[in-house]
């Protein structure tokens, strides 16, 4: 528990103080105080939307919806203002953009809505952030000083590591992110598997890594977005997600800079493990901002026994 907050004063306290209280750097916080604003923005404009496509592709050919694009612009607008933020890199765009004079301490990576596809099945959504000191161009281990995800859910949650552990905060009818669990930590050994892709599509050892999970009464909690998906596993406390490398896609679906760093940031804080099957997601150098990555994350027990598997 941060120190200064016993179970009295939890209940109410919000996402700024909990920050000062923990000691995040004055420009972190308000960074990323000013980005779970924006979330509020978003969650509104979900519910504008009426789940309508907008009727073009993103740079990955995907069709985007109008509410890609316009959180994406949401966010590029704040950050633009915030005066913390000196380049921004999003999933909606082709580059990494200039928006600060160059002194600005921080870089941002962003997917502002995470699982597009769920949107018109009303399944929760998300938005994934990075924030980076040095370059993208580098590892996350080098370059990342804190991360965090917006799930759109029945509630709106959200959950920041700043490299002081992780914690979660509910939006509450006021508006105010509140307190809600604070350094959670994952179990050495989880209950539930993810597994992206197609059975057809897996490799014999990602094939034979599955079958021990569903031999050993692994219950099966795949949603198809990220977000939820990865949360689930934070608040249960353990268990794996992995999207591998397929037959035809040997570098997986997922983006390291958008999705994997971030979530990678976040379940390593928990105590979790996230890998490409090999080597850590975060001592991955990022040589392309549409670089993607197959991945295992989770607790540590099911991420280092896929390692095993994919090794024989
Ligand atoms: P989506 O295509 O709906 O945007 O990378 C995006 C993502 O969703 C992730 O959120 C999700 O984990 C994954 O793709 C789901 O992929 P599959 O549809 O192949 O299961």
């Amino acid at each position: 528990m941060v120190e200064g907050i016993n179970d009295h004063t939890r209940c109410i306290v919000d996402l700024r103080r909990h920050m000062w209280i923990g000691g995040i750097e004055e420009d972190l916080r308000r960074l990323i105080w000013q980005i779970a604003v924006v979330g509020k923005y978003i969650s509104a404009k979900i519910h504008e939307s009426n789940r309508k496509l907008a009727g073009f592709k993103n740079v990955y050919g995907e069709d985007q919806l109008a509410l890609d694009r316009i959180s994406d612009d949401i966010l590029i607008n704040m950050l633009r203002n915030s005066g913390f933020v000196r380049e921004y890199a999003s999933e909606e765009l082709e580059d990494i953009v200039t928006i600060g004079h160059g002194q600005e301490k921080y870089i941002v990576t962003a997917d502002p809505v995470d699982g597009s596809s769920l949107v018109d099945t009303n399944l929760a959504i998300g938005t994934i952030i990075g924030i980076h000191q040095n370059s993208l161009f580098d590892s996350g281990r080098n370059s990342m000083v804190a991360a965090l995800y917006i799930t759109y859910g029945p509630l709106i949650t959200m959950i920041y590591s700043a490299g002081k552990g992780v914690h979660e905060f509910v939006l509450d009818r006021e508006g105010e992110y509140v307190l809600s669990e604070e350094n959670i930590r994952l179990k050495e050994k989880g209950a539930i598997f993810s597994p992206g892709g197609l059975r057809k599509d897996w490799t014999d050892k990602h094939l034979k890594f599955i079958n021990k999970l569903e031999a050993d009464g692994y219950k099966l909690r795949y949603s198809g977005g990220l977000v939820p998906d990865i949360n689930q596993l934070i608040i249960k406390r353990g268990g794996v997600f992995t999207y591998p490398a397929l037959r035809k896609s040997p570098r997986g679906k997922l983006r390291l800079l958008f999705e994997l760093q971030p979530m990678a940031f976040i379940m390593e804080q928990a105590g979790g493990l996230a890998t490409d099957g090999k080597d850590d997601i975060l001592s991955l150098k990022v040589t392309s901002v549409n670089q993607r990555s197959p991945v295992y994350i989770g607790s540590a027990a099911e991420v280092t026994m896929a390692g095993q598997f994919l090794s024989q």
